[in-house]
């Protein structure tokens, strides 16, 4: 504790701390909301980024910025017609006016401002929810469409490059010992069956049917924020991913985290669904603004990209099982396993729904 309060320190706005508590559910860096007695500022955001994945983080902090300050510009230039809220966070400089702090142990810590009157859901909870989501992925797509792509770093090289993790995969089934479990069996199997379909996105991106655009990379229904008063989407947060890459690997990801309702927690694997009226909201929430950009091309790889961030997911979890856990953090060694498994599930009731969602897809 006395070790948080010397990093808030270095980034405090105004006014003496109250409280630093751990905040969120990251899979990968350490999140704390900082509490201050200050009349301007009561909390904000402290991050220890994992530099493990991060390797870069001054690029990580960099696209922040440079993706921040666009958006408030464009905010500045053109209000949301709607009138509606619309926050970015802000990144919060040390003393010293640098954008990250690196403490005695070599760990690297950045601060944000924290939204006020807002909340982020783990699971969906009900059809306007959904809807909400769907427009902020939307709206956060829109405001960076006039940003040129080359702008921002590559934060994570191979992030969402499907093909790249079933390499890393045959890698980590080379070298360790995997011993046979009916739920390890299940998740090779799964696997072994769609290693050849796996490659669709980055093929259809090779052939130049999906342009590289900016994405978020990482809009789980979680990382959405909703005002707390009027339940309306109020912003993106995790702003880590932010990069080119398609367009598809957000919408595939929006979509298998909003419309598994069980969440991506749960141990309730025979139960776990694919909800198309979910998808329907979501999708009409997106386009509802984003719908000058997608082309009718994007349109038809949106199946196959649902499917497939479903399934990478699980293969990134299930990789990481088998590779003792050392990307995503876990509560119990069979965590990533059990991960994995929602995920194989998602997929395979997203397979069974495969003419439904593509209706869904066509009629918007
Ligand atoms: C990780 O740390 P968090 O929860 O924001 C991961 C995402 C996964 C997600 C699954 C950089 O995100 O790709 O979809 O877990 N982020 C990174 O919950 O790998
Ligand atoms: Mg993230």
């Amino acid at each position: 504790m006395d070790k948080l309060v010397t990093v808030a320190d270095q980034f405090k706005p105004q006014g003496q701390l109250v409280s630093i508590q751990a905040f969120g559910n990251g899979n990968i860096n350490d999140t704390f909301l900082v509490t201050l007695d200050s009349a301007a500022e009561k909390h904000f955001v402290l991050q220890r980024i994992n530099t493990e994945v991060f390797r870069q983080p001054q690029l990580v902090m960099r696209n922040m910025c440079i993706f921040t300050q666009h958006v408030r510009d464009r905010l500045e230039r053109c209000p949301l017609d709607s009138g509606r809220r619309w926050e970015v966070p802000r990144v919060l400089l040390t003393q010293d006016g640098c954008d990250r702090w690196l403490d005695p142990d070599g760990l690297c810590w950045r601060a944000i401002s924290f939204i006020e009157n807002s909340q982020c859901f783990d699971t969906i909870q009900n059809l306007e929810h959904a809807q909400e989501v769907g427009y902020a992925l939307g709206m956060f797509h829109n405001l960076m469409s006039d940003l040129p792509p080359n702008r921002l770093a590559d934060t994570l090289e191979g992030f969402h490059i499907t093909p790249n993790y079933l390499q890393h995969y045959q890698q980590v089934l080379a070298k360790n010992q995997i011993c046979p479990s009916p739920e390890v069996n299940y998740c090779r199997q799964f696997i072994d069956a769609r290693q050849a379909w796996a490659h669709v996105l980055e093929d259809a991106k090779a052939a130049g049917k999906l342009p590289l655009r900016l994405m978020h990379g990482d809009p789980k229904i979680n990382n959405v924020t909703i005002d707390s008063t009027t339940k309306q989407a109020i912003g993106m947060i995790d702003l880590d991913t932010v990069k080119p890459g398609l367009v598809h690997y957000d919408i595939g990801d929006c979509l298998r985290s909003g419309c598994n309702p069980l969440g991506e927690e749960t141990q309730d694997w025979e139960n776990v669904r694919f909800e198309p009226d979910l998808a329907q909201a979501v999708l009409q929430g997106y386009l509802a603004v984003a719908r000058e950009f997608l082309t009718d091309r994007d349109c038809e790889y949106l199946y196959d990209a649902i499917r497939l961030i479903a399934f990478e997911l699980g293969l990134r979890f299930f990789t990481d099982y088998l590779d003792g856990n050392v990307y995503f953090k876990v509560a119990y060694p069979e965590h990533n396993l059990c991960r994995a498994i929602v995920q194989f599930k998602l997929t395979e009731s997203i397979e069974a729904q495969e003419q439904a969602i593509r209706n869904i897809v066509c009629d918007l």
